[in-house]
């Protein structure tokens, strides 16, 4: 999960700590020429006193040797001077470092706003801070990266099942989105995530186009044991979806999942047939569905879907197989709507609830 952006990432964090070396470095000369000149009267002084004793006595036999060790003890002072330099970095200093970042960034898939969120906000965490050179040069950009990313990940958070908990019952969730990208596998996942909590759930097969899909759906409602409305070969996906709520009304069951058609947002037919389905049904939450592994194609459908129709909040799928991680930190920042769920595989667990601190461990951990 996600190798490709942390191995990109690894350009960044050398660079700064390269950065943090050579200040370091410098600073510490400079420490040392300081001390140097500091202590050279002292030097003299006590040379003279040597000689002026010579005259006197017998020169002691280690003199010349000693002179030699308080040369030595200097240089390894100004050895640890470099380490515990205290370094500042400006942003001279951060010029490379951060377009390196974002370029980092981008090439990850990571949409050119919110890629330009993310640098300016290290830049904020990294410029003019006191930094304690090298005990924690790796933790302070791994700090830097790890609040930045934070504040983009959490920005629409919503609890999903604290939604759910308080909502009023059934609650009706809508599931849209293109073809192919795990919107029929999801609600699977859904309706096996909200059943292990004790909710009663019915689906609709609202997908009422695709050859196949009303199958589909039924076999996952077999497996799972939830009810399942369809119509015997109804074309008419809103009637389909209001039916379950009615079912679902009349029977006291908790929640209402609906499958509806793959779509793109060019069909003009399919996007106004989504429409009318929000319009009859009224979704308490209108759920996009897209994969990871498109990056920014998934950022970019979500927002042109949620222009037509605002959305409520997205899962993003198929993150398991997704190297960059691009489409997870930009897609709730771009819409301003939340991640509700990540998919992870292929199986009725492999869902979840979507945590910004979760997916920041995926991101930025080994
Ligand atoms: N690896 C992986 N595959 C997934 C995930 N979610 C869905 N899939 C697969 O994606 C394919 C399409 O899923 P489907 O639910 O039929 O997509 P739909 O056309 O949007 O309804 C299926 O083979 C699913 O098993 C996921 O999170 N990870
Ligand atoms: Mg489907």
């Amino acid at each position: 999960m996600f190798n490709r952006f942390k191995e990109r990432l690894k350009g960044f964090k050398e660079a700064v700590s390269t950065k943090i070396q050579e200040k370091g470095e410098a600073e510490a000369k400079k420490a040392e020429a300081k001390t140097a000149e500091g202590t050279k009267p002292a030097l003299e002084k006590s040379a003279a006193v040597v000689a002026k004793t010579a005259e006197s006595e017998p020169l002691p036999e280690n003199n010349a040797s000693g002179a030699a060790k308080t040369k030595q003890s200097f240089r390894s002072r100004a050895k640890s001077l470099i380490f515990e330099q205290e370094v500042v970095l400006d942003e001279k200093d951060l010029t490379d470092p951060l377009w390196e970042l974002e370029m980092a960034l981008l090439e990850s898939d990571v949409a050119l706003p919110v890629a330009e969120t993310i640098v300016a906000s290290v830049k904020d965490e990294l410029v003019g801070r006191k930094k304690k050179i090298r005990a924690d040069t790796g933790e302070i950009v791994e700090e830097a990266l790890r609040s930045s990313l934070y504040k983009v990940l959490s920005e629409n958070y919503f609890d999903v099942d604290e939604f759910i908990a308080k909502a009023e019952k059934p609650v009706k969730i809508v599931f849209v989105g293109v073809n192919g990208t795990g919107k029929t596998t999801s609600i699977a996942k859904v309706a096996k995530y909200l059943k292990d909590q004790g909710y009663s759930i019915v689906l609709a097969a609202g997908d009422t186009f695709r050859a196949g899909a009303v199958e589909q759906i039924e076999v996952h409602a077999n497996n799972l044991e939830v009810k399942l409305v369809k119509h015997k070969d109804g074309k008419d996906p809103a009637a389909v979806i209001f039916d379950a709520v009615e079912y679902a009304k009349a029977h006291h069951r908790d929640v209402v999942l609906a499958d509806t058609a793959g779509r793109l947002h060019t069909n003009v037919n399919l996007m106004d047939q989504m429409k009318k389905i929000v319009r009859v049904v009224k979704p308490d939450l209108l759920i996009f569905v897209d994969e990871a592994i498109a990056g920014n194609d998934a950022v970019e459908r979500a927002r042109l879907f949620n222009e037509a129709v605002p959305i409520n909040g997205t899962i993003l799928t198929k993150t398991d197989a997704d190297a960059k991680g691009g489409a997870a930190i930009s897609i709730s920042h771009i819409t301003g709507k939340p991640v509700l769920f990540l998919g992870v595989g292929q199986d009725y667990p492999d869902l979840v609830k979507f945590e910004p601190d979760w997916l920041l461990d995926r991101l930025l951990g080994s």
